[in-house]
């Protein structure tokens, strides 16, 4: 069943528990990355709406899937991050739960987008993910995030690190959601995924 789509981008439901994950008949494209790597910031600036998605100083502040619309025809999913120390492992079986079920009830009709935090490259976690999306057939582009924290030195490293590791394999885009730098170009991403 489809949904009526929004005019503008809006908050459509969160969900806890993969049982209830919604059949709106969009194409969905997904924000994974470990907590605080810049997800719902990411999602506010591509729709370019402040506080669409709630975001925080305090990493783990997203711990459900949370969708929002973006029109004309795509709906954007906020994943809750991986990764955070002091999380306990029954919270963290939940992220493991929800994770598999959404992929495994979505495969072919998304796209999901892996944050890596400029200054960090890829982590144990993020190379877990990696492995997942391949194991489910889930076709995925890589997006490094808060890249105004690195000096003009540091950017042109991490550009050259990242072409040489995986341009041969996806697309890499470079992204501030404070400067917007990048933005604009994942946003027209988004939009061609439908
Ligand atoms: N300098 C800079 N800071 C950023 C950028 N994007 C996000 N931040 C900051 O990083 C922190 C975490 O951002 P969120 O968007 O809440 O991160 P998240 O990945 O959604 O975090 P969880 O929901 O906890 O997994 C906040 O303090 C943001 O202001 C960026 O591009 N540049
Ligand atoms: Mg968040």
């Amino acid at each position: 069943m489809k949904i009526a789509m929004t005019k503008r981008p809006e908050f459509m439901l969160s969900v806890v528990d993969p049982l209830h994950l919604p059949d709106h008949g969009y194409f969905e494209v997904a924000f994974f990355g470990a907590s605080n790597v810049g997800k719902s910031s990411l999602i506010n600036a591509v729709c370019n709406k402040k506080n669409l998605a709630k975001t925080s100083k305090t990493p783990g502040r997203t711990q459900m899937l949370n969708f929002f619309t973006f029109p004309p025809q795509t709906v954007l999913v906020d994943v809750p991050g991986y990764g955070f120390a002091s999380v306990p492992p029954s919270e963290r079986k939940h992220w493991q739960d929800l994770l598999l079920g959404y992929l495994a009830s979505r495969a072919a009709r998304m796209h999901a987008y892996l944050l890596l935090d400029s200054r960090r490259f890829l982590r144990p976690n993020d190379l877990d993910v990696l492995r997942i999306f391949q194991e489910y057939g889930i076709a995925y582009t890589l997006v490094f995030t808060k890249f105004d924290k690195l000096n003009n030195y540091e950017q042109d490293n991490l550009k050259q690190m990242a072409q040489e590791q995986f341009g041969q394999s996806c697309l890499v885009f470079f992204t501030s959601a404070r400067t917007r730098l990048g933005v604009e170009d994942l946003r027209r991403d988004v939009r061609e995924r439908t």
